[in-house]
């Protein structure tokens, strides 16, 4: 194990004092650690290809090596600006990249982090970039004679960090939540009541779609498609279905998934569905990973969803008035957004998506 202070101070020593990336649960320790850094030095990204980019201009204007860190997921993100901009064959700029190694060969994860797992180092070695595993404080060495090369050579380098490897120091503390609060789960379980019996509908990464799961325990209203990876792609795969179906296609989004592809906004505003919903539960965080934040709050989703071309906005901040406007919201005709203010908060023991076959086969029943 490795504490995330331990790991930031190397990276100092070695003269890396930029950071920025998109939160993942194997690296919150250090993410939540750097966030004590001002925002000139530690950007939360919208997604990885981005979080690269900002630390090309970065080596830009400064001539020193920036730090990307991200889940290996998200190294699919990243790879445009690595190979046709980074790269030594196109500009040399040198970067340094932690990634957390969802799905490596020795612990067991999730079905839609497997492949992707597996494949990872064989990704970094097509991709010329040398790396080591850290798991141990004294792998920190072999990461230190990298950053070296990495500078002297001007690179990219990578280190690939395991489940359970970054420590943090202190506890985290509970946030105590009022009962006035709303949370996600209050407005899904309202949501799955009131659609219509064969509706559709495509839920994001993390915590939304795992509690979609826990109340189809008593729920059969619709069909569910949980988008486990393929983070920020939920609403366009929704408007891809809408453009074929009849049935009414909910779009259950998060604002760090939103935030991390916003271009298929734009889409839906011009395909112009009547039967795609969007909704968006914004509680200003990638909850599911950590809590850290997305800077959502700052968006004014009425103003934005109109230019866009969506037909309707609505917004709900308070559990009292989950069911008028849920009732309103489908009854719109789309393409409509409806923004849920949320807090942070879930519900204990959430299941997860397992026969993920199966899950298909049922949502294309009756399409
Ligand atoms: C490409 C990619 N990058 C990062 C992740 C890690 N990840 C999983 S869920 C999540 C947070 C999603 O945030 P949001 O959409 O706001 O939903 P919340 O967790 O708040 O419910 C992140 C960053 C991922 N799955 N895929």
């Amino acid at each position: 194990m490795i504490s995330a202070k331990k790991l930031t101070k190397t990276l100092i020593k070695n003269k890396v004092t930029f950071f920025s990336g998109v939160p993942d649960s194997i690296l919150k320790n250090f993410s939540n650690y750097i966030d004590r850094f001002p925002k000139k030095k530690h950007v939360i990204s919208v997604n990885e290809g981005s979080a690269v980019s900002l630390g090309i201009g970065y080596y830009l204007s400064t001539k020193k090596l920036p730090c990307i860190y991200l889940q290996n997921s998200g190294l699919s993100n990243a790879i445009n600006p690595i190979i046709s901009i980074a790269n030594k064959t196109v500009y040399s700029i040198p970067l340094i990249l932690m990634i957390g190694w969802r799905g490596s060969p020795n612990i067991k994860d999730e079905p839609q982090h497997l492949a992707k797992g597996e494949i990872t180092p064989d990704l970094l070695k097509t991709l010329g970039i040398k790396f080591c595993i850290l798991k141990k404080a004294r792998d920190l060495k072999k990461f230190e004679t990298l950053i070296k090369e990495a500078r002297k050579k001007n690179s990219t380098v990578a280190c690939l960090i395991e489940k359970g490897v970054i420590i943090s120091e202190k506890r985290k503390r509970t946030k105590v939540k009022s009962n006035k609060s709303l949370i996600r789960f209050d407005f899904l379980k309202e949501f799955i009541n009131q659609i219509p019996r064969n509706s559709k509908i495509i839920s994001t990464t993390g915590y939304t779609s795992r509690e979609l799961i826990e109340l189809r325990k008593n729920s059969k209203r619709g069909k569910d498609f949980y988008m486990v990876g393929g983070m920020g792609h939920s609403s366009s795969v929704a408007i891809g279905y809408s453009l074929h179906s009849r049935k009414e296609v909910y779009c259950l989004d998060g604002d760090g998934s939103v935030l991390m592809h916003m271009g298929p906004l734009r889409t839906a505003g011009f395909l112009n569905r009547k039967n795609f919903k969007h909704i968006i539960l914004n509680n200003n965080s990638h909850e599911s990973v950590g809590g850290q934040i997305t800077t959502a709050s700052g968006i004014n989703f009425m103003m934005l969803s109109k230019s866009l071309g969506y037909k309707n906005f609505l917004k709900i901040s308070a559990k009292k008035d989950l069911k008028k406007t849920i009732k309103r919201f489908i009854k719109s005709n789309g393409p409509t957004l409806l923004e849920v203010k949320i807090d942070n908060g879930t519900i204990k023991n959430l299941s997860r998506p397992k026969n993920l076959l199966k899950i298909k086969k049922e949502f294309m029943i009756n399409r």
